[in-house]
């Protein structure tokens, strides 16, 4: 797998150094309350880790949502790479059909395969990632109950059921993200780290538990990017290919707005 567990309120992830670039700079960023605190690398049987928080570690039987943030999923560099060497990919394609038989087009079901791009972008339209900016990629509560089955979770309405589902119906908790979500987004905003990076397949990490205790944290920063300045993004305009938007202020917006709609006035 990609993590070990670490000390004692710590946990190893598999290095990677994008993230770990990622992760040195939020620690000086006004975004690092928001963030897995991060403490290096280590090496155990031959394996290089990033070590960060365990941000369970304080929860007692916590409820856990991943949301995947952003209206795009994978680095424009795939386009390109997918144009200059296509490289086919049929792991893709049987993840494909296992959704949908019916979605590989006539060309790919002769070649058993599909190109990444078109992959991920199949995924982004089958969910909310494409109408939204964000998906739940998945949810593991405090009774054991795991779900991952949200590939094709895409009206407002479906998004809500399983974000009510994920709470309990509890007002409380519902509130607490709110807030949490809301004040993510005033920093967000002011980050200098965030301008300046293009932010694809991170996630949002939920966490509560019974004490009523809510957080979210940004996780996930392997395809986090340096912006080459002066060039920086909103994170709010649609993308086109070159302008390297990712939509991921867009998403938070719908996020609060059906979080806010789940509220009693
Ligand atoms: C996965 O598809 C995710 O999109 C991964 O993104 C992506 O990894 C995988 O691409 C792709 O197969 P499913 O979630 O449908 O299984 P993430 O890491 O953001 O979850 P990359 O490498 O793009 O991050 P491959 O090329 O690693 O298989
Ligand atoms: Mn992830």
């Amino acid at each position: 797998g990609n993590f070990q567990a670490g000390e004692y309120g710590k946990l190893l992830k598999r290095y990677c150094e994008c993230e770990q670039m990622c992760l040195q700079k939020l620690m000086g960023d006004s975004l690092r309350p928001f963030v897995p605190g991060y403490y290096g690398v280590v090496q155990q049987d031959e394996q290089e880790y990033n070590v960060m928080d365990d941000l369970l570690a304080d929860f007692d039987s916590p409820s856990i949502m991943d949301c995947k943030m952003g209206s795009r999923t994978y680095l424009e560099e795939e386009l390109v790479k997918a144009r200059e060497r296509p490289k086919l990919r049929k792991d893709m394609y049987e993840k494909m059909v296992a959704v949908d038989p019916g979605a590989p087009s006539e060309e790919e079901r002769v070649q058993q395969a599909v190109l990444k791009p078109r992959y991920m972008q199949w995924r982004e339209s089958l969910s909310s990632t494409a109408t939204l900016g964000f998906r739940i990629e998945g949810i593991k509560k405090s009774d054991g109950t795991c779900n991952t089955n949200f590939k094709k979770t895409k009206q407002r309405e479906q998004v809500m059921k399983a974000l009510e589902d994920f709470v309990d119906g509890n007002i409380q908790i519902l509130r607490n993200y709110l807030h949490r979500l809301e004040e993510l987004r005033s920093v967000l905003e002011k980050s200098e780290f965030f301008r300046t990076h293009e932010v694809v397949g991170s996630s949002l990490l939920f966490v509560h538990d019974a004490t009523g205790q809510a957080r979210v944290w940004m996780i996930d920063f392997g395809k986090t990017v340096p912006l080459p300045p002066p060039l920086t993004l909103d994170h709010r305009t649609p993308w086109r290919e070159g302008n390297r938007e990712d939509g991921y202020l867009w998403g938070l917006d719908n996020l609060i707005q059906i979080f806010s709609e789940m509220l009693p006035t």
